[in-house]
């Protein structure tokens, strides 16, 4: 079958099966039917808020104050590009499943037994509120204001409320430790930083139209943006309109960006994109093509490709007489330019040259496959690569994105029509205004990542050894320990983050860390740690200003949430919860500013309406938010293809890296590389000014591990959660199976059969959970969703790795702790594991 065919013949199919948000092309000018209110059933506008990329608006029933039902964007005539439907996916429309889930936290609550074994009194909200004002003021005035620290965490952080109301009462108090960096993110913004550009600056899809070929690594827009608005169905209609674009895929698993949708699928073994890349880039130097195509764009707008370009740079920055620049010159060496790396010639005459066939042995794609890539990308007019961020979150996640990011720049074709620079697509976004959060005076920060080793010896810690920014100098240490965390909508302080056994033990400890805050709407593995709880009020009944949120396409849209229901049991809303705080620190004042949260919804949407990103909204934003409320949703395409770089290349913008110019030699990492300590232990912590594949711990070439732990693992984003945010839906789990993926090859090796229970462990823990046999996965290599619930076995079964099996298949029981070089970001996609018969 064609590609095209079989893409709208597969389109309609994985609608049906999946359940997502998706849209075929055959249903453009349908409404889709709702079945009409029951009744008196009313109906309002909510959102789903949680982190996706999206922001979808649901539209919510309710009867005599209990939601009856809720249902999907289905205003509009749905024209793509003009006023199509926002449409969400299964997790929105289990909104009143997860609203009503009998494990909502119900009344603040205080612990009584040991840390983390989850055993709670209630209390009222008064006591909760004095004790929190009082422990706050006790361990800023005992330990410092950089002892308290309010934990990365993003279940529902859009609301106009939800991130500033605990960082005002944190800055009222006189302030708490920065974090820096983010789980999705955090190697590849250095990578794209040190590079020339942003992470997200990559041409947006729009202009896909203009290409010939698509190149997408570790790229997956049909599953982890899946709003009927969101990145997959721009991705999907892209595609549809330019039938002649080739598409290739390069991912360990065989996505549902793919079924159908590309011409070739090259499953790589995780971590080894790096060597990927430099085999293509060998084939493109080597045959002489870069010479004769694209030596002069090489030259004019990139730095480090040849030891001419970084010659010059010396000579010009010694002659500078700028003392940035002359700061720079020690690290800039000639000898280290890509081209003799590539080529295995001057210093690197030692490693050999970077061939297709050295690539093919570590990435496990073929030499020939390989050579075909390189000349496909050669002669395309267009090449349009991106590379997702699941080649970040790795061991050295910093490196591999670079090595991908000198694919764009080697074909000398970046800042055209059709071309894009590496990076993930460009989107565009209607404006909200928020609350600020006030200021903190407190000018240090850490990795949002690197809070467990903040809790065991944040008083040594430095810029040179773990990244402490803010700091006087390299080696002046951060000198507190963490006392206090406040964990608000997050499940990282043991879920989401890596060896959760390992956090768990040095959070149990309640002399370390003294206070454990958390505030949430379910009883998560993380709010089980709790020393105080705060029941949240859900989305559903909340009253809130939202915009599409932050990858949600090419639709920017608002929507003006009105609370279905009153606050269920005893929960309240963030802003209420914190200004009680607030009453008991003696700062009311200073919190509400004297507003209520009506009245800084009211100020808010007046902000919002008159911003001038907002002027195309349709419909018109209305002069109140009252009767923004009864609109719900305002929406505005934009449909011009944005291309990545044209100003830089055009001569009308600049990029901002040290030399002025694209660095293929990074003279910032460089810099940072010689100058900073790495753990000579772990084998791949370290920088470089030129991007270079490397066997990391725990890599598919790493032999101090592979005989023991055979496996690679690797995790992903499933479309039956966002991280573990709707893990506590049934009707999810059942609609997306919780399974480690393995090739058939290998179960047939190991004796599996399909469903078989097993044991997956790594030297951190052991998970227990079925086995999904599938030619979906590279050999060798296990994939696992990521986001499921720690739940360490109560009967205290111990598991091979010699730890309490975790009967909930959380990912985090087997990754590894271990802050990468540059961004000190998580590794959580490196993992090597053994399996058996559970
Ligand atoms: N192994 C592995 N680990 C990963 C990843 C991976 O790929 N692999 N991905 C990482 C990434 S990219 C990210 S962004 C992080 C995400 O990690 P988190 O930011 O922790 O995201 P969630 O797991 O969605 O958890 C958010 C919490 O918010 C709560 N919540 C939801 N709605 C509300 C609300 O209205 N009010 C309140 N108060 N709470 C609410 C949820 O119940 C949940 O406990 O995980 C990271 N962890
Ligand atoms: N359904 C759903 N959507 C989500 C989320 C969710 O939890 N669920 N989370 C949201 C958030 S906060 C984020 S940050 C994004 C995350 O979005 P991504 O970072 O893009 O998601 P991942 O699933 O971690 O990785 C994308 C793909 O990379 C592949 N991959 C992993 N390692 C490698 C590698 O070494 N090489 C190559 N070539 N491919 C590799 C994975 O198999 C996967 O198919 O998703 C967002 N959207
Ligand atoms: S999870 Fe994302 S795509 Fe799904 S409904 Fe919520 S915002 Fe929309
Ligand atoms: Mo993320």
């Amino acid at each position: 079958m064609e590609r095209r065919s079989f893409l709208k013949a597969s389109a309609a199919l994985s609608c049906a099966a999946t359940v997502t948000g998706c849209k075929t092309s055959s249903d453009d000018a349908n409404v889709t039917p709702t079945p009409p209110p029951v009744s008196d059933e009313q109906v309002s506008w909510s959102a789903c808020l949680v982190n996706c990329g999206s922001n979808c608006p649901v539209k919510v029933f309710s009867q005599d104050g209990v939601i009856t039902r809720v249902e999907a964007d289905n205003e509009t005539t749905d024209e793509y590009g003009v006023n199509h439907q926002i449409r969400a996916c299964a997790r929105g429309r289990s909104l009143k499943q997860r609203t009503y889930s009998p494990d909502r936290i119900k009344t603040p609550m205080k612990r009584v037994g040991k840390r983390g074994e989850g055993k709670f009194v209630p209390i009222s909200w008064d006591d909760a509120a004095s004790e929190i004002a009082s422990e706050l003021q006790r361990i800023a005035s005992e330990y410092g204001n950089k002892s308290i620290l309010k934990l990365y965490g993003t279940g529902a952080y859009y609301g106009f409320s939800s991130s500033s109301c605990f960082n005002r009462i944190l800055n009222l108090n006189g302030g708490f430790l920065n974090i820096y960096g983010n789980y999705s993110w955090a190697q590849q913004n250095e990578a794209a930083a040190a590079t020339g550009f942003g992470s997200t600056s990559g041409s947006n899809l729009l202009s896909l139209k203009d290409s010939d070929l698509f190149i997408g690594l570790g790229y997956n827009p049909s599953e982890m943006r899946q709003s009927g608005s969101g990145e997959g169905y721009d991705y999907l209609k892209a595609i549809e309109a330019n039938p002649s674009l080739e598409v290739i895929m390069i991912d360990p698993r065989y996505t549902d960006s793919m079924v159908g949708k590309e011409d070739k699928w090259l499953p790589i073994r995780p971590g080894t994109d790096a060597a990927l890349a430099e085999g293509i880039a060998f084939e493109m130097i080597n045959s002489g093509w870069v010479s004769n195509n694209s030596k002069s764009f090489l030259d004019k707008y990139c730095v480090g490709y040849d030891r001419a370009s970084l010659a010059t740079l010396k000579a010009e920055f010694e002659n500078s007489g700028d003392a940035e620049k002359l700061a720079y010159v020690p690290y800039i060496n000639p000898d280290e330019n890509y081209q003799d790396y590539i080529l295995g010639e001057g210093i690197y005459a030692t490693n050999g040259p970077r061939t297709p066939s050295w690539a093919a042995k570590i990435c496990g794609i073929s030499e020939a496959k390989i050579k075909n890539i390189a000349s496909k990308i050669m002669n395309a007019s267009a090449p349009f690569i991106i590379t997702g961020a699941g080649v970040n979150r790795h061991a050295n996640g910093e490196q591999a994105m670079r090595s991908c990011y000198m694919l764009s720049f080697l074909t000398g074709k970046v800042g055209q029509p059709g071309v894009s620079n590496g990076a993930l697509p460009g989107q565009s976004s209607l404006s909200r205004s928020g609350m600020s959060g006030l200021s903190n005076p407190i000018k240090e920060s850490i990795s949002f990542f690197t809070f467990p080793d903040a809790i065991e010896r944040g008083h040594e810690m430095t810029a040179r050894k773990d990244g402490i920014r803010g700091t006087e100098d390299l080696d002046t240490p951060l000198g507190n320990d963490l006392k206090a965390i406040f964990a608000i909508n997050s499940n990282a302080l043991v879920n989401q983050h890596s060896d959760s056994n390992g956090i768990a033990k040095i959070l149990e400890d309640d002399s370390k860390c003294e206070l454990i805050v958390v505030c949430d709407c379910w009883m998560t593995p993380s709010a089980k740690f709790a020393d105080i709880l705060l029941p949240d009020t859900s989305w559903l009944e909340s009253n809130d200003l939202v915009n599409d949120s932050y990858a949600s396409g090419i639709m920017g849209y608002l929507v003006a949430m009105k609370a279905a229901v009153d606050p269920l049991w005893e929960c309240k809303s963030m802003y209420d919860m914190c200004a009680l705080i607030a009453d008991k620190m003696g700062k009311l004042g200073e919190y509400t500013e004297g507003k209520d949260e009506a009245g800084w919804l009211a100020e808010l949407y007046e902000k919002t309406r008159t911003n001038a990103n907002n002027a195309n909204a349709i419909p018109p934003l209305p002069s109140t938010y009252e009767e923004a409320q009864e609109q719900g949703v305002f929406r505005a395409f934009n449909g011009t293809p944005t291309v990545a770089l044209d100003s830089y290349i055009n001569g009308t913008g600049t990029v901002n890296t040290p030399s002025g110019k694209i660095e293929l030699f990074s003279l910032k990492m460089a810099q940072k590389g010689a100058e900073w300590e790495f753990n000579d232990e772990v084998k791949g912590d370290y920088i470089s000014g030129l991007p270079m594949y490397q066997a990391t711990w725990e890599g598919y070439d790493d032999d101090e591990t592979s005989e023991e732990y055979p496996f690679q693992l690797v995790g992903y984003h499933t479309k039956g959660r966002t991280h573990s945010s709707y893990h506590n839906v049934p009707w999810l789990r059942e609609a997306v199976e919780d399974a480690v993926w393995m090739n058939p090859i290998d179960a047939n090796a190991q004796g599996f059969a399909q469903g078989d229970k097993v044991h997956v462990w790594s030297k951190r823990g052991t998970i227990e959970l079925p086995v999904r046999v599938t030619p979906r996965v590279a050999l060798g290599v296990l994939a696992l969703g990521q986001g499921a619930w720690y739940l360490p076995d109560p009967s205290g079964k111990v598991g091979p790795s010699g730890h309490i099996v975790d009967i909930g298949g959380c990912i985090n029981t087997l990754t590894r702790y271990q802050p990468s070089p540059l961004a000190k970001g998580n590794p959580q996609h490196t993992n090597r594991v053994q399996i058996a018969r559970a």
